[in-house]
C-alpha cells in the first residue's frame, strides 16, 4: 500500500524518467533505443520497473503511467525527427498488458501520435506473449489498426511465455525479442543456443526481423551473428543511459 501512494505521488510530482537504451546493427551501428521506466523516488532512490510495475498494474495506477511513457517517448521521438543525426532512429516501448486491454488503447495510441507529431513508422510497441492469452481477435484487430498507420510491433522476451506457434502465425508482428535468459546460457548450453537459432530461423522464416538482448560479450555477439542475428541490445552496446547520455552517444556516432 506505501508503495502505491508512493507511485501516485510519483506521478503527481513527475518522479519519473525514462531511460535509453541502445539497439545496434550487425556493424555496431546505432538503430535506436528501447524506452525504459525508472522511478527517481525521495526515498527509495532510483527504482527498477521490475519493483514496481506488477504494483502499479494490480492498482491500475499503470494506465495513467503507460499514458505517461507514450507521451514522453513520442515526444522524445518529434524532437530527435528534428535533427538530422536522430531523424532515423526507432524508439521502442513496453506496453503492459492491462494497458494493451483497454478498449481504447488503438485511439490513445493515435492521440498521442498526433498530439506529439512523432512519426509513427519510427514508434515500436513491445509486447510480452502474457498479452497474447487475451482473445487473439481482439488483439490482432488492435495491432492491425495501429500497424494500418505505420506503428511497429516488437514481441519482447520471446520463447519464455506461453505463446503457441499458431497464435504468432497469426499476429502482425514485425520483430521478435530474443530474450536475455537465452543469451546469458548460449556460450555453455548447447539448449539455450539451439532455441536462439531456432528463433533467428523462425523471424527468417516468417519474414520477421529479430534482435537479441542481454547482449554482454563479443563472444555472445559472434555467436549471435553466426547464426544470422540482425540486430543486438545489451551491456556490450550500453547501458539503460539517461537522456543527456543517450544523445552523446548519439552525437559520438561517425
Ligand atoms: O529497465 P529494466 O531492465 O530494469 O526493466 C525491468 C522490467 O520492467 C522489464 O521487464 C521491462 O520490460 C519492464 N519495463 C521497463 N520499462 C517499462 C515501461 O515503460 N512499461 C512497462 N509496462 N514495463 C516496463
Ligand atoms: O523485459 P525487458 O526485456 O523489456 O527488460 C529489459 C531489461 O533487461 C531491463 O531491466 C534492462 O535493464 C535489462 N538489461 C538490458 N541489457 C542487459 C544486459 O546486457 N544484461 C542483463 N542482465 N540485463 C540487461
Ligand atoms: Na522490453
Ligand atoms: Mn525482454
Amino acid at each position: 500500500a506505501a508503495l502505491v501512494s508512493g507511485l501516485r505521488e510519483g506521478l503527481r510530482k513527475q518522479q519519473f524518467r525514462l531511460y535509453y537504451q541502445p539497439q545496434v546493427d550487425r556493424d555496431g551501428r546505432l538503430l535506436g533505443f528501447e524506452a525504459l521506466l525508472r522511478w527517481q523516488s525521495p526515498q527509495r532512490g532510483l527504482v527498477s520497473p521490475a519493483e514496481f510495475v506488477p504494483v502499479a498494474e494490480e492498482s491500475g495506477l499503470i494506465l495513467p503511467l503507460g499514458l505517461w511513457v507514450l507521451e514522453s517517448a513520442c515526444s522524445q521521438l518529434a524532437a530527435w525527427a528534428r535533427q538530422p543525426a536522430s531523424a532515423g532512429l526507432s524508439l521502442a516501448v513496453n506496453v503492459s498488458a492491462s494497458q494493451f486491454a483497454r478498449a481504447d488503447f488503438v485511439e490513445q495510441v493515435l492521440e498521442v501520435l498526433a498530439r506529439t507529431g512523432a512519426n509513427p513508422r519510427r514508434l515500436k510497441l513491445e509486447l510480452t506473449e502474457s498479452l497474447l492469452v487475451a482473445r487473439v481477435e481482439e488483439v490482432i484487430a488492435k495491432m492491425s489498426a495501429l500497424k494500418a498507420r505505420g506503428v511497429g510491433f516488437s514481441l519482447d522476451d520471446f520463447g519464455t511465455g506461453y505463446s503457441s506457434l499458431a497464435y504468432l502465425r497469426r499476429l502482425p508482428l514485425d520483430q521478435l525479442k530474443i530474450d536475455k535468459s537465452f543469451v546469458r546460457d548460449l556460450l555453455v548450453d548447447p539448449n539455450s543456443a539451439a532455441i536462439a537459432h531456432t528463433i533467428i530461423v523462425l523471424s527468417q522464416t516468417m519474414g520477421l526481423a529479430v534482435i537479441a538482448e542481454g547482449v554482454e560479450s563479443a563472444s555472445q555477439r559472434d555467436l549471435l551473428a553466426s547464426l544470422g542475428c540482425q540486430a543486438y541490445q545489451g551491456y556490450l552496446f550500453g547501458q539503460p543511459l539517461p537522456l543527456e547520455q543517450a544523445e552523446q552517444l548519439l552525437a559520438a556516432q561517425p
